[in-house]
């Protein structure tokens, strides 16, 4: 059975939900990032860079006894999608159509909504507005990219649904939720599509729990100091340089 390390943050969610979409049978191994559950040797032995999601594999597709392991969402759904023959065409044009996508989602959609989030909700105040400001636009640009793209096909990549609709839908669900400046309606095939996705019952299956309260607030997030160390402030970055 796959073992999926993961929270309850957007990257760990697209290999949850492309793990629902196959049926293949997995563990959820949650951590508490705030706890620093993230900040240990054996996590570390994992995942050099100490992030979720990581995918463990004791079956790779090719046989053999030592298991897989994998990191970086990206890179995880691409390794769901070859064991599986399944979200991913292998026809170059369709295989890159969707590849391309999954790179975007990962150099940009993902790094500036997070630091949109990051700006808006969980740095301590008084917040940077000029920083805030800067990646907010940065973040609604990306959506303008998506809305357009979206104007003329159902899915990301054309006319079927691939694993570059899951790494990006945990985002823009997360952002719909914190509700930037720009409100939905200025985003309408990004919402129709947001709409399809949303119904699919693997998707609901990742989503069917209470959502983690502090992630979706909209207003600026009070972090307790301990859980802020963890996350972002000195046991992160000692954790990080030592070793
Ligand atoms: N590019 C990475 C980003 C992974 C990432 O930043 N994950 C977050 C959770 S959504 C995390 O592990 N944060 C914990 C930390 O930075 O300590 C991916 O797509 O897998």
């Amino acid at each position: 059975m796959i073992d999926l390390h993961s929270t309850t943050g957007p990257n760990g969610r697209k290999v949850q939900i492309m793990l629902e979409e196959t049926g293949l049978p997995y563990r959820l191994i949650p951590y508490d990032i705030g706890k620093g559950e993230l900040l240990t040797e054996a996590f570390r032995a994992l995942n050099p860079n100490g992030r979720v999601p990581v995918l463990v594999d004791p079956e790779p597709p090719g046989g053999g006894d030592t298991p897989v392991t994998v990191w970086e969402s990206a890179a995880c759904l691409q390794y769901l999608a070859d064991k599986t023959g399944r979200f991913l065409p292998l026809d170059p044009h369709g295989r890159y159509a969707v590849l391309q996508w999954v790179a975007w989602q990962v150099a940009s959609l993902g790094p500036n909504h997070g630091q949109a989030h990051h700006f808006t909700r969980y740095a301590p105040e008084p917040i940077d507005p000029y920083a805030r400001q800067r990646f907010r636009l940065e973040a609604e640009r990306l959506m303008y990219v998506m809305d357009r793209q979206l104007r003329d096909r159902p899915y990301v990549a054309g006319d079927d649904y691939t694993i570059a609709d899951m790494a990006c839908w945990p985002w823009i669900n997360l952002t719909w939720n914190a509700q930037f400046d720009r409100p939905r309606e200025s985003f309408e095939h990004l919402e129709a599509w947001f709409q399809r996705i949303k119904a699919r019952p693997a998707v609901q299956r990742v989503y069917d729990e209470a959502l983690n309260e502090w992630m979706y607030r909209t207003d600026h997030v009070g972090i307790p100091p301990e859980r802020w160390a963890n996350s972002f402030g000195d046991n992160f970055h000692a954790f990080h340089r030592k070793g």
